[in-house]
């Protein structure tokens, strides 16, 4: 039976009901996001997923945070679209290394039909590696949408990345509703979403608020939401933003957990500037997903073997994500191997996996 607090209906979060969220006592916050998160996830596990930039540099949209805007000088050349088997042996080694989803980006308004070919080409051979596939290739139509759809796409990013309000403060080549409307799509093709927003652009706390009301308003709620801490990069328009309080970044989190009980929380990107005790915060905060391995799509993270140690100090484990949206896990035997509703990954140093071959 769902816990009371958990049976709000999406459109309950409304933006003062996440303020409200915002506005209680850390000990407090921290507190309700831990009984959500322990209703619906095992609190030790983490679910990882590598990223790759397979078409980097060159966009023509505008988003003032990003460092492969053709309008800003973000110092990001302008690439083509990778080779198929140099994705696959990408995929493979972030498999190898523990991921068990591969991320695909390409720096696009939206594909162009002569794209589309090679990038479902790309989903099939992952997939073929025994991993899932998320890709975020800018807005869709409806026959992309489905056509990544069937050839077994697992999930597509696309984030609200702010507030309405702020939105037009950082984006002017792509509205809210363009946004919304590529959502609908994924939905519609049967293809799982993975949307949430940036923080620490300059945004008020309203403005947080209002972004993860809108998150926990969509019906149904995203399976993923990553929460992107802005790295900013020098030569685009948010290179100066004002800092955050890294306690506010951790309450986005909590936020995040509660208003979205059933969601993978993913700490994204920024990871590199935090130190491991912020991270740890964020776990407590109800964060359940990491981006694994040293580079984002042009921004670096934090080295995996730094990650594995980090997931070793916190006795935490990398989790193949099966228990998001699944029953309550509070059995600790679940800990040994594989059980229905999820799965322990084990994570390696590849290198000293390879050793012998090396
Ligand atoms: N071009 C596609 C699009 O925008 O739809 C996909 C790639 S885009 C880089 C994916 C997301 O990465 C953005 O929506 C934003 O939330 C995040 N992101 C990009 N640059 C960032 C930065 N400097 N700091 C934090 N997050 C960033
Ligand atoms: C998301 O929300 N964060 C990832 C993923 N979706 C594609 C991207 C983060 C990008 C960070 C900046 C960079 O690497 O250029
Ligand atoms: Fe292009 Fe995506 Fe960067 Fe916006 S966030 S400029 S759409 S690559």
């Amino acid at each position: 039976m769902p816990h009371a607090a958990d049976r709000q209906a999406p459109q309950a979060w409304s933006t003062e009901a996440v303020l409200a969220l915002f506005e209680l006592p850390f000990p407090d916050l921290i507190h309700r996001a831990q009984q959500v998160h322990r209703r619906h996830f095992r609190a030790d596990g983490i679910q990882l997923s590598s990223l790759l930039s397979i078409k980097t540099g060159g966009c023509p949209e505008d988003c003032g945070y990003c460092s492969q805007s053709a309008r800003h000088d973000g110092g990001v050349a302008a690439q083509r679209l990778m080779p198929v088997e140099e994705v696959v042996a990408a995929a493979r080694a972030a498999r190898d290394a523990g991921a068990q989803r591969f991320c695909m980006g390409a720096a696009w308004r939206s594909p162009k039909p002569r794209d589309m070919p090679a990038v479902l080409e790309m989903v099939r051979a992952v997939k073929a590696l025994g991993m899932e596939t998320c890709m975020t290739l800018g807005m869709l139509d409806d026959e992309q949408a489905g056509a990544l759809g069937e050839a077994g796409l697992d999930y597509y990013n696309h984030n609200l990345d702010t507030s309405p309000e702020f939105y037009g403060r950082v984006i002017g080549t792509r509205s809210y509703a363009d946004r919304l409307d590529t959502l609908a799509r994924v939905r519609a093709a049967g293809v799982k979403v993975c949307c949430g927003g940036i923080v620490g652009m300059g945004e008020s706390r309203r403005d947080r608020a209002a972004l993860i009301a809108q998150l926990a308003g969509m019906d149904p709620q995203p399976e993923s939401v990553p929460i992107n801490h802005l790295i900013p990069v020098p030569g685009t328009p948010l290179a100066d933003a004002p800092p955050l309080d890294p306690f506010e970044f951790v309450r986005t989190i909590a936020a995040a957990r509660i208003a979205m009980p059933r969601s993978a929380v993913r700490l994204s990107a920024g990871r590199q500037a935090m130190p491991d005790s912020l991270q740890a915060l964020c776990f407590l905060a109800g964060a359940n997903s990491l981006f694994y391995g040293d580079t984002l799509l042009t921004a670096g993270n934090p080295e995996a073997e730094a990650d594995r140690q980090l997931l070793r100090r916190l006795g935490m484990r990398a989790t193949d994500g099966a228990d998001a949206n699944g029953p309550p896990a509070r059995d600790k035997e679940t800990h040994a191997g594989t059980r229905a509703g999820m799965r322990t990954i084990r994570i390696q140093d590849t290198r000293r996996a390879a050793g012998g071959r090396a």
